[in-house]
């Protein structure tokens, strides 16, 4: 029987990407080096001072066609992108906010070409989106450091309504969106039941969509376990690692990183082998898992040399062990 997991199932392999204005500071502020998408947080940026990247955010190098073949040609069948992160900025045309890709000098929908690149090619795109958000007056709580932001007014279900207009138009002008990647939901302002309503609000948008666990509260830990109980999403997300034995009895998707942060950082050089990349898909596979496999483009919207060659490895080895 045919199902809407079964293109997931059979994939195996995906590309991550976390992509944004945290690629500019590229993990870097006033002397601290250890920062990445986490960085206005981190090195607690302040809301007017971290507005000030949009200025800088020109990728004149990005070519949508060049990264969708670099996934392909690694054997990834699809392509998980921070459509938007916890900094709530967007990479896309988004008529419901002025924090996103059009208020900088780039101007070009980013997600737009992506996703007639990953048509070309056959590649799913797929959509990370936070439900935290630090930049929008009605998310709630503040970061506990932002004394002097004011809460006066802020209301949480206005940012729920602001969020599914934001998916809403993720959800019609890109075409079919293979999966929604929720994420930053363990804040108390979060409930079960938002999760729900909002899993199934996406699937009444495109009911073949399949919703990673993140939407809901279920989650143990990083492993991201469907927790026992009556929460939805349609995978679980273990972070970081692999779990010993599978999950048995239910989809997942273990997301890793190359080095050591999924944002750029220009200072970390803790690669992780080719070898044990490949040793890593080959393990999850076996035990019946997915695997996303991080890049964290640089600023000028080319990916990191050293992501480059360890992609050029893995589809070398799919190719000579006919695993593509
Ligand atoms: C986490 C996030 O907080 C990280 O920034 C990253 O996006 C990772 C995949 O998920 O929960």
């Amino acid at each position: 029987e045919e199902t809407r997991m079964d293109w997931w199932r059979d994939a195996r392999f995906g590309m991550f990407i976390h992509w944004g204005l945290y690629s500019i500071p590229a993990g870097e502020w006033k002397g601290t080096t250890n920062h990445a998408e986490w960085i206005r947080t981190t090195a607690e940026i302040s809301l007017e001072e971290y507005d000030q990247f949009l200025d800088d955010f020109n990728p004149v190098e990005f070519d949508a066609e060049a990264w969708v073949k670099m996934a392909k040609d690694a054997g990834m069948k699809y392509i998980t992108i921070t459509s938007k992160h916890h900094d709530g900025f967007g990479l896309y045309d988004s008529k419901t906010s002025d924090f996103d890709v059009m208020a900088t000098p780039f101007k070009r929908d980013i997600l737009k070409e992506l996703a007639d690149a990953c048509e070309k090619a056959g590649i799913k795109l797929c959509f990370y989106h936070s439900i935290m958000d630090w930049h929008h007056p009605d998310y709630l709580p503040r970061r506990g450091w932002e004394k002097n932001r004011s809460t006066e007014g802020a209301e949480f279900p206005r940012y729920v309504d602001y969020m599914k207009n934001q998916l809403k138009e993720l959800l019609t002008n890109y075409g079919e969106i293979g999966v929604l990647w929720f994420d930053g939901e363990w804040e108390d302002t979060w409930t079960h039941e938002e999760g729900v309503e909002l899993y199934d609000y996406i699937r009444s948008l495109q009911p073949n969509i399949i919703i990673n666990n993140r939407v809901d509260k279920g989650r143990q830990g990083m492993q991201g376990l469907t927790a026992e109980g009556n929460f939805v999403g349609d995978f679980g997300t273990p972070e970081q690692e692999i779990p010993d034995t599978g999950l048995p009895g239910i989809d997942w998707e273990s997301c890793m990183t190359m080095n050591d942060h999924w944002g750029y950082n220009k200072n970390d050089d803790n690669w992780k082998s080719s070898e044990e990349l490949i040793q890593n898909l080959v393990d999850i596979a076996s035990k019946g898992g997915n695997f996303l496999l991080n890049i964290g483009p640089k600023a000028d919207g080319t990916f990191p040399q050293e992501s480059i060659e360890r992609l050029a490895a893995i589809g070398n080895w799919m190719n000579v062990n006919g695993a593509s």
